[in-house]
């Protein structure tokens, strides 16, 4: 007497074979998915975007004034107007979003204009970038504002400080890539208040992959409609067996 399956049991070995068939069945359209929702970003090779490395010489207040053209901050040139490179302790009671060093953009002078960094990056033309950084506020109600600029693109950030001290405020900045160098650019652009500080840290570039239009509905719905026949034809073959 050979043994019958009973009502409502399952055979765990058949529904494991299906479960795999129907796996392997859906997954070039699982990777279509995932192509489409999508690629990994990619740290972008942005040289010593937390100002730690560099030919740093301390004055008394600890920190070191640089001018345009000065390439003290490893792979970072000064541009636009004198900034302060400024390190930890020093005696202005800032502290860096992260690691020891950063920069105040309004420098020494306190005055417009104020300065700027700016670096080349290699980039794939039609890749998207995402840059993010600390700005920092120093002075309850200040703000502080910065001119990002890389290649043909360009946006003024800016912060409102809501305590007495050193304040930093996460800020984002996207970009597609037109060329296979993009010269990125940060400048400071508004201190109010007593305008002594435009604080900057911890930039970091990542690759977000081929800058991609979101897919269009009549794609998204030919997609759905073939995975749903998939599982259909999957669905058809089990109650056959
Ligand atoms: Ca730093």
């Amino acid at each position: 007497m050979s043994k019958k399956p009973v009502a409502g049991h399952v055979n765990l070995e058949t529904e494991g074979i299906e479960m795999r068939h129907r796996v392997r069945s859906l997954s070039p359209w699982l990777c279509a998915w995932t192509l489409m929702l999508g690629t990994a970003s990619a740290d972008a090779g942005l040289l010593n975007g937390s100002f730690e490395d560099g030919a740093f010489v301390a004055d008394g207040n600890g920190a070191m004034s640089l001018f345009p053209g000065d390439t003290s901050i490893t792979g970072w040139t000064v541009s636009t107007s004198e900034l302060a490179w400024i390190t930890t302790p020093n005696n202005f009671s800032l502290v860096a979003s992260d690691g020891v060093f950063s920069l105040d953009l309004a420098g020494y002078d306190d005055a417009a204009p104020y300065g700027g960094v700016e670096q080349s990056v290699t980039t794939t033309i039609g890749n998207e970038y995402l840059l993010t950084f600390d700005l920092g506020t120093f002075g309850t109600g200040t703000i502080a504002s910065i001119l990002v600029t890389a290649g043909g693109t360009s946006d003024t950030l800016s912060a409102t400080a809501t305590i007495a001290g050193t304040e930093w405020h996460a800020q984002s900045f996207s970009f597609v890539a037109t060329s296979t160098n993009t010269l990125l650019s940060l400048v400071g652009t508004t201190a109010s208040g007593n305008g002594i500080y435009i604080g900057l840290d911890n930039l970091l570039l990542t690759d977000q992959g081929p800058a991609q239009a979101v897919p269009e509905p009549a794609s998204l719905t030919l997609l759905g409609l073939g995975t749903i026949a998939l599982i259909g034809a999957a669905r058809r073959r089990r109650q056959a067996v």
